[in-house]
């Protein structure tokens, strides 16, 4: 019998099956009673039925006029699940599209009673729930998360005094002054309008000559062509509330205040030629890391700093601090570290929580203020103002995960009614106020509790103008490439080539270049030389120049990274006749670091040890390539791993791990598969057996960055 033949008789006889034969197998898969003398109630209950409650007899066919005959109109039950099915979708966020969340709390260590009256941040005995939702910006929500992009750090608190959203990037500064250039910025950086190209990518004509046009932008470019846009992990990225906002203390005495999220685990990033290749082999990389985590238990934590600045510091600032393209350098404002952030159970429903959250910058509570920060002050109409079409009405904070769960007096004590979607059932006759007929039952303003905006002095004439204070747009973008170590500065350079190499006006790449010679003439004569091109940029002449602030040495990752194995990943790579006492040790090892060891072998069966027996994979070689993991190690028999040398696969498993500058342990008679990928022998390639003291020392240093001037110059 044919293949085509056998397929095609094996659906007919799946199609004549009776919908009592799939009742049963259903029966016995999924729903195997416990007893056998189950009741006809509980029969009952567990009885699948329309929306209406209809009970349903046959969820396999449609209603026909004869088996093999043409589908009724009348059958409703059909039609009833195909509609609710055809309306699944709602529209997806215009930016910030694809998120993954996590439910967790909030702890303050102290008091922070001396700057602010906000209630969850007085009392370290009380956690305050939150949802928190982590999002890249640009693509939609099917693309992939290692885009270079900025990524959104959204965290809803659900306190006392209602909800309070901290809507933040991973990155402090944002690429314009004012909120009246937003749709712009958005639709030079989405897809290309007449043909949908390129996705989730900023390297493209419209967002360059967007950016081109935009000298404010300059600060922020370096930040997202620098490996801040590229992380390793949700849980290791830091968050910024990136605008001043002002605290107000219950005397009255109000200070401005920068928000930062602190990674317990520091920051890391990925290279960029790993991110193009885990978005191949793994489009969910950093969704799945966070899920992963929460499930077995290591919950991400982040620490809550705050850069508090007084009226008399902010005077003596060289920039204006209600400029969002600006940031404190924190060797002039250090950190008050405040609380942390634990993340410590996964959504239920992706649907539900992560894609109906609604974050709102409007949602503050008393002690908590904006400022005038024009950016911010744009955003205040538009968070509100979305949810209406994405959420489908005005009672969007009605659903489960919008509701102010932290607040006694719950959500919809006023007088506000109606609407679509309106799950409520208010009663009683009056719906307003003042009013003398609810017998004073109904809910009344509270000027002791409720919120009062501080009084603050506001004079000027009505302009649609930019304060001049706004206008130097090129000192802290060089304060910021000047702060990175040559690896990173490299990594800029290389991302600038990249992105402009893609650009097809050649205008709009030489207006670039112009301005990064404003910036850094390494970073200008880099990605110059990278282009290849030779036009001179010489021409612009910016109405408030460059001038050199003292680096600041918190901006570099390098600078700071902690040396721990925490929260990493470990490839082992096995295959036949390999020492199992070795990979005993590394799995030791691994858990005493808090490590994730992952075992890959040729086949997802698992390979054979030196004794033949076989040992579970955790992971296939071809679904498991060395940019999944932080560093690797190659354990194999001399024959195994002269097979692995004649397959490509495993061969760019090593070469690749080599060339990202990872730190790779082998035992000894895996040199021949090290050969074949090039591998040169350096302080990042560790024999591995029994001992693996070495191996994990140098990967808990990171990277060998000295490797990668030679293997990969171009990044
Ligand atoms: Fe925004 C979503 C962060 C400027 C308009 N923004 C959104 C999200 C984050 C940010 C994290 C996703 C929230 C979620 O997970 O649901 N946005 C920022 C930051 C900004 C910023 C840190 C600058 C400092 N945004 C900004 C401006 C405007 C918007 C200037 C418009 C005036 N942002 C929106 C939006 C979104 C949004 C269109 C899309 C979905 C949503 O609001 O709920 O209204």
């Amino acid at each position: 019998m044919n293949s085509l033949f056998s397929t095609a008789l094996l659906s007919v006889l799946c199609l004549g099956l009776s919908h009592q034969v799939h009742a049963q197998a259903q029966a016995t898969a999924t729903t195997k009673p416990k007893s056998e003398k189950r009741t006809a109630e509980a029969k009952e209950e567990g009885t699948l039925t329309t929306n209406h409650g209809l009970p349903v007899a046959d969820n396999q066919n449609q209603l026909k006029a004869g088996v093999r005959g043409p589908v009724l109109l009348e059958d409703f039950i059909f039609r009833e699940k195909m509609q609710h099915f055809d309306h699944e979708r709602i529209p997806e966020r215009i930016v910030h599209a694809r998120g993954s969340g996590a439910h967790g709390y909030f702890q303050c260590y102290e008091s922070q009673a001396d700057i602010t009256k906000a209630a969850f941040l007085q009392d370290p005995a009380k956690k305050t729930e939150v949802f928190v939702r982590f999002s890249t910006v640009a693509g939609e929500r099917g693309s992939a998360d290692l885009a270079r992009d900025v990524r959104g750090f959204a965290v809803k608190f659900y306190t006392k005094e209602g909800n309070y959203d901290l809507v933040g990037n991973n990155i402090p500064v944002f690429f314009i002054q004012d909120a009246m250039k937003f749709p712009d910025l958005v639709h030079a950086v989405k897809p290309e309008p007449h043909n949908g190209i390129p996705q989730a990518a900023s390297a493209h004509d419209t967002f360059w000559d967007f950016a081109s046009l935009m000298p404010e932008i300059n600060h922020m470019l370096m930040w997202v062509m620098s490996d801040r846009a590229l992380p390793r992990s949700y849980r290791m990225m830091e968050g910024f509330g990136v605008h001043t906002f002002r605290l107000i203390n219950a005397k009255g005495v109000a200070s401005f205040v920068k928000f930062h999220w602190r990674p317990k685990l520091g920051v890391q990033s990925v290279l960029w030629d790993e991110a193009t290749k885990i978005n191949g082999k793994d489009p969910d990389f950093h969704r799945k890391d966070l899920w992963e985590a929460i499930e077995r238990g290591d919950f991400p934590e982040y620490e809550l700093g705050l850069q508090v600045i007084d009226d008399a510091t902010a005077a003596k600032l060289e920039f204006d601090l209600l400029d969002p393209t600006k940031l404190v350098p924190e060797e002039i404002v250090p950190l008050r570290i405040v609380g942390k952030l634990v993340l410590n159970r996964n959504p239920d429903n992706f649907f539900a929580e992560t894609e109906q959250i609604a974050f709102l910058p409007t949602n503050l509570v008393p002690g908590i203020e904006f400022t005038n920060d024009p950016l911010l002050q744009g955003r205040l109409f538009s968070y509100q103002d979305t949810q209406l079409s994405r959420l489908g009405g005005p009672n969007f904070h009605q659903l489960p995960i919008n509701q102010p769960k932290g607040c006694p007096m719950g959500f919809g004590t006023n007088f506000q009614r109606d609407g679509m979607h309106q799950t409520m059932v208010p009663k009683g006759r009056v719906a307003y106020e003042p009013n003398s007929l609810d017998g004073g039952k109904g809910p009344r303003e509270n000027p002791a509790q409720g919120f009062i905006s501080a009084p603050e002095e506001m004079t000027g004439p009505k302009v649609r103008k930019r304060s001049e204070t706004f206008g130097d747009h090129y000192s802290q973008a060089r304060l910021f490439f000047r702060s990175q170590n040559e690896t990173e500065q490299r990594h800029i350079i290389n991302a600038f080539t990249f992105e402009l190499s893609k650009v097809q006006s050649k205008e709009v790449r030489v207006r670039m270049l112009a301005h990064l010679a404003q910036v850094d003439a390494t970073l200008h004569s880099g990605v110059a030389a990278g282009l290849g091109m030779k036009e001179t940029s010489e021409t612009l002449k910016p109405a408030v120049p460059a001038h050199d602030l003292p680096p600041s040495p918190s901006l570099s990752i390098l600078g700071k990274a902690p040396k721990i194995l925490a929260g990493r990943k470990i490839g082992v790579l096995v295959a036949d006749g390999f020492n199992a006492a070795a990979l005993a040790a590394l799995r030791k090892s691994a858990a005493a670091e808090k490590a994730v060891l992952a075992v890959i072998s040729p086949k997802v069966g698992g390979a054979k040890d030196g004794e033949e027996k076989v040992v579970q994979a955790d992971m296939a070689l071809s679904g498991a390539p060395s940019v999944l993991f932080d560093a690797v190690v190659i354990l194999s028999s001399k024959e195994s791993s002269d097979q692995l040398a004649a397959d490509k696969t495993a061969v760019d498993w090593v070469s690749d791990a080599f060339s990202h500058c990872k730190v790779l342990g082998y035992s000894p008679d895996a040199r021949p598969l090290l050969d074949a990928a090039g591998v040169k022998a350096d302080e990042g390639t560790i024999e591995v057996g029994q001992e693996t003291g070495d191996f994990i020392q140098a990967a808990k240093n990171g990277r060998i960055w000295g490797r990668e001037p030679a293997v990969r110059p171009r990044g």
